[in-house]
């Protein structure tokens, strides 16, 4: 049975089953299956004041995404799944709102979630077994489990540049933008930052804005969204084939609804390969990595995918300077996330579109009128800064947890992120990352990452309450091993080789530098979890003792 007692509040704090931190994706799931199928009590408290997670924040000018939207959402429910369609092949940021309250909605999510409310700490209790959260509201919940939802990019990264307080015009950061929009008209605009987000907001900007200046440190790969408006038919094709398209995104590496193709970009020939890559460059998307397998594991493979990109970068903008440095880029095809753009290389064919090259020339601070680099002033009213996040154990840092003992996780993680599975942390019993370092998250599509991680761990409550144990905590040999793993598997591919990359957390000064995704695939990764979990919960202890050896 549902529980339907009202949220605790200030004067009436009650303990609770599980306090989920967070209401997008994966709080609102993890609500569903504890509350609805367990009969769990749980609190859900988030930062907002709406769900949505990562969509409510992102509101920049361009923000959509940039996985297929027929994958894009849940599919455990065919309820939800029948009574939801996307209009576009790459539903913008309000559609993802919307769809998320519509899920909200549809289950009646909501009065289990307090918005507007931010943790400020949460601490482990060994001898009651219990987490107590602490808000800004300086309130108290208490709960057997802690579960964060907290996304894997949520932590704006704004970069310390000398006299930015100093700027007398406004400046934003995207993963923060604000929620009634920005007029750029008549405004001369900085945009710092050429990651997915600079890419998507370039364009958008453009439109409208006086100038844009974009300053690019590094040079980045993209390829064309060619997005479109979804036609009756393939809603009606998506509608019948629900199922199908679930087998492929949950047999494949990365989650998304297509296949990568069995073959080896060296076993074809230049012509063959050029009309390849000039057919997938055609459909765009992120399937263009699908072309061949071996991409991301054979540098000389990788290299005939970036000259394509490459030339074509030249092909479509006019001045060869600016071609020459959009096209001069230092890694490997996708070992950084590969954009994917509406129009994104075009944009420097306007005559209010400038790029500046901050690699060569850095910037040195900014003043009350613009950014000052190393070769002049460029003067500005707006500066956005498109420049990412503390990625994936950012914004599990600033939860100030702590563990068994008062261990806090940012002693226990000082080295890098250590994980069993990405799930759990030992030291910190009854903690459950959804979507934490140390599993595939941001290089899957991250629905399916999230319903996996979602479902194990409600599996795994399950199995508690049935063998009546109230505790589970990683061994520390298991996550020893599975760090180890994660490395091994990152070591295999050319994802290292971007070494400014979020992945490795380069991107945050004084961060240690790990591979802090899972990249040995999702589909071999969910059979890991499940063969975990067949063997009594392999690598991990419960309630003291031990279940079964790891
Ligand atoms: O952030 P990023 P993002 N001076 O870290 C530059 C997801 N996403 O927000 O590469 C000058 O990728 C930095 O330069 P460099 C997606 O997973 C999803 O764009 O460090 N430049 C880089 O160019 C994505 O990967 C979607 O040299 C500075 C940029 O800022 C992830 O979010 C849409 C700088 C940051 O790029 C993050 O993407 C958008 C400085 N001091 C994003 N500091 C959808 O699916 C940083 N940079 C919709």
């Amino acid at each position: 049975m549902p529980d339907t007692s009202p949220s605790p509040s200030v004067d009436q704090p009650q303990p609770l089953d599980a306090i989920i931190i967070g209401a997008g994706f994966s709080g609102l799931y993890q609500l569903h299956c504890l509350r609805d199928r367990l009969g769990l009590s749980v609190q859900v408290l988030e930062m907002a004041e709406g769900v949505g997670g990562t969509w409510y924040w992102n509101r920049y000018p361009g923000a959509r995404c940039d996985s297929e939207s027929q994958s894009y959402q849940y599919y455990f429910s065919k309820d939800l799944l029948e009574n939801w369609a996307w209009s576009e092949r790459f539903p913008q940021q309000p559609e993802i709102v919307e769809y998320m309250n519509f899920v909200a909605d549809r289950l009646d999510l909501k009065r289990n979630v307090r918005f507007g409310i931010r943790v400020t700490s949460a601490h482990y209790d060994e001898a009651a077994n219990q987490w107590t959260v602490e808000t800004d509201a300086g309130d108290r919940y208490t709960a057997q489990f802690l579960i964060t939802g907290v996304g894997c990019l949520s932590s704006a990264n704004v970069p310390d540049i000398p006299g930015l307080d100093s700027f007398a015009g406004n400046w934003y950061h995207t993963g923060l933008f604000p929620h009634e929009g920005v007029d750029f008209s008549e405004k001369r605009v900085g945009l710092v930052g050429t990651g997915s987000t600079g890419i998507q907001s370039t364009p958008e900007i453009a439109k409208t804005a006086k100038h844009l200046t974009v300053f690019q440190r590094t040079a980045n790969y993209s390829i064309p969204a060619h997005n479109t408006m979804l036609t009756d038919e393939f809603k009606r094709y998506c509608k019948e084939h629900h199922a199908d398209i679930r087998e492929v995104m949950h047999t494949s590496p990365n989650g998304h609804p297509f296949r990568i193709q069995e073959r080896l970009a060296l076993d074809s020939s230049e012509e063959e390969r050029a009309v390849l890559y000039e057919k997938a460059w055609a459909k765009g998307g992120l399937e263009f990595r699908s072309v061949f397998e071996d991409l991301l594991v054979n540098k000389a493979a990788n290299d005939t995918a970036a000259d394509f990109i490459r030339s074509k970068i030249r092909s479509i903008v006019k001045n060869p300077d600016t071609a020459a440095l959009l096209s001069n880029i230092d890694h490997p095809f996708a070992t950084k996330r590969p954009p994917v753009d509406d129009h994104y290389f075009e944009a420097y064919n306007r005559d209010n579109v400038t790029l500046v090259d901050v690699r060569a020339a850095p910037i040195q601070h900014i003043t009350p009128t613009g950014i000052v680099t190393e070769d002049g002033e460029y003067d500005l009213d707006i500066i956005v800064f498109a420049t990412g996040f503390d990625a994936m154990t950012g914004t599990l840092l600033k939860l100030d947890i702590h563990g068994r003992d008062g261990l806090p996780l940012k002693e226990a993680w000082s080295a890098g992120p250590r994980t069993y599975l990405g799930l759990q942390v030992a030291g910190f019993p009854n903690l459950f990352t959804i979507t934490g370092p140390g599993s595939p998250s941001v290089l899957c599509n991250m629905p399916v990452a999230i319903e996996q991680h979602v479902e194990w761990i409600t599996d795994c409550i399950a199995h508690m309450h049935a063998q009546g144990l109230d505790k589970v905590e990683a061994k520390v040999e298991a996550a020893d091993q599975w760090v180890l793993d994660v490395n091994a598997a990152a070591e295999a591919t050319l994802l290292p080789q971007a070494g400014h990359s979020w992945y490795l957390g380069a991107n945050v000064p004084g961060k240690p530098r790990v591979f802090m995704p899972y990249a040995g695939g999702m589909a071999s990764y969910r059979k890991i979890c499940d063969d975990v979990a067949e063997r009594g919960y392999e690598g991990f202890t419960f309630s003291g003792q031990t279940v079964s050896a790891s």
